[in-house]
């Protein structure tokens, strides 16, 4: 086993920390008070040509090896979170599902355009669909011309749902023989893109963190998806839905692993150059032992997250077992610690850590978001268990 990144892997990391200590530390702070999206900064972003790394190269796309994909969202949720989590929806929830689920002439279509710079998202969630997410109620419903399917309903806690071009969007579609039969029956995955008719975007969330990613509803209204923007077939929506998420949940484990070392670090510089009783206090021992469990549980939640990426990879490359659990473990673990260490890092500040003046406030805001999207704590102890033998 070797534990060791490969140059590849160092190099990514390089230059993602490159662009985001360059580009997005010095707007985080007013994007995140003023709850603005990094909509210039994913120009910027752009020219790195990573937005299209779950994307075969013959649609444009530049694929890396799955850990070098957790390292680019770990990279920029150390510095800005809500920079990660929009990365994380746009090559992991919506052009990988696409990647994985299209045929080729959907692909032709959206991956070139995703790779291309586009903004995705995925949109499942509806006010009566978080955790219990077959208990969707949005409706599909063939057109008389049999050209479309019209789309009816609302979705919630949509990630870049304001600035997202194409959307993998669920809904069920009504005459499916198992709608209202099976719990999930009809669900179907459509590829909406946000000019087709009756579809709009609603209200967009005042939130506790993460305020440089925008969160909104999607508005239905017969919205006119052609049919040949169905993934894999009608019905056949809830084991993508499900899959991506096993694939998602890796993204966001790693995004609260650049949360807890983003946090670490702040406290650990703080703790060098702050002097109490006539040292600085990484020398006292309480400190000592809060800096020691951090630094361990962050190590503990990074090798979680790669392992998990391996197994991904092992599982669509080589056929290797799904990666459900290992998934749903490092969200559990990341998400946990993320919470845990931004908080441990505010009480190694003190009163400072309590201000706007250093990043702790927000990593601690950020850190609750990876505790409940992708499938709370709670789903992810429901999948884990189920998993067991
Ligand atoms: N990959 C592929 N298929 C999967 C799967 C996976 N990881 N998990 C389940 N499925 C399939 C099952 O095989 C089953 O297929 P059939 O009906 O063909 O047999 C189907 O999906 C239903 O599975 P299951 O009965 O397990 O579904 P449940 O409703 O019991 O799922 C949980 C329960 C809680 C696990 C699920 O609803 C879930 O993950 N909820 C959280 C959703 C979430 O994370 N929301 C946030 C989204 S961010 S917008």
């Amino acid at each position: 086993m070797d534990f060791a990144e490969t140059d590849e892997q160092q190099m990514i990391r390089e230059l993602v920390r490159d662009f985001a200590e360059s580009v997005l530390a010095p707007t985080i702070e007013h994007r995140d008070e003023n709850q603005i999206a990094p909509s210039a900064e994913w120009l910027e972003f752009l020219e790195y040509g990573l937005q299209g790394v779950t994307i075969p190269e013959k649609y444009g796309g530049s694929p890396v090896d799955d850990i070098s994909e957790s390292i680019i969202v770990e990279e920029l949720a150390r510095i800005d979170p809500s920079f990660a989590v929009m990365y994380c929806v746009h090559v992991g929830l919506c052009a990988k599902t696409i990647a994985l689920h299209g045929n080729e002439s959907q692909k032709e279509q959206y991956l070139t355009r995703l790779a291309a710079g586009d903004v995705g998202a995925y949109s499942l969630s509806e006010a009566g669909a978080g955790t219990d997410a077959a208990a969707m109620i949005c409706k599909a419903k063939l057109s008389d011309d049999g050209k479309h399917y019209l789309l009816n309903g609302e979705k919630m806690w949509v990630t870049n749902g304001v600035q997202a071009k194409i959307i993998v969007l669920f809904a069920k579609d009504v005459d499916h023989p198992d709608y209202g039969v099976k719990k999930h029956g009809g669900s179907t995955a459509f590829i909406v893109d946000s000019s087709f008719e009756g579809f709009s975007v609603g209200k967009k969330e005042n939130k506790l963190g993460i305020r440089s990613s925008d969160t909104c509803t999607l508005i239905l209204q017969d919205c006119k998806v052609p049919v040949e923007n169905v993934l894999k077939g009608i019905g056949k929506g809830f084991p993508i839905a499900m899959n991506a998420l096993d694939n998602s949940r890796i993204g966001i484990a790693a995004q609260a692993l650049g949360i807890a070392q983003g946090a670490y670090e702040a406290a650990l510089k703080y703790a060098h150059e702050r002097e109490a009783f006539g040292k600085p206090i990484a020398h006292h021992q309480m400190i000592m032992a809060y800096l020691a469990d951090m630094a361990t549980r962050i190590d503990a939640s990074r090798l979680l997250v790669y392992r998990a990426s391996w197994v991904k990879q092992q599982h669509y490359e080589h056929d290797g077992p799904r990666h459900s659990k290992e998934a749903s473990m490092a969200k559990l673990y990341a998400g946990d610690t993320a919470m845990w260490v931004s908080e441990r890092a505010i009480q190694v500040l003190g009163g400072y850590g309590y201000t706007k003046e250093f990043p702790v406030e927000r990593f601690f805001r950020d850190a609750k978001i990876t505790q409940i999207y992708e499938g709370t704590q709670e789903v992810q102890r429901i999948v884990i268990a189920r998993a067991l033998k």
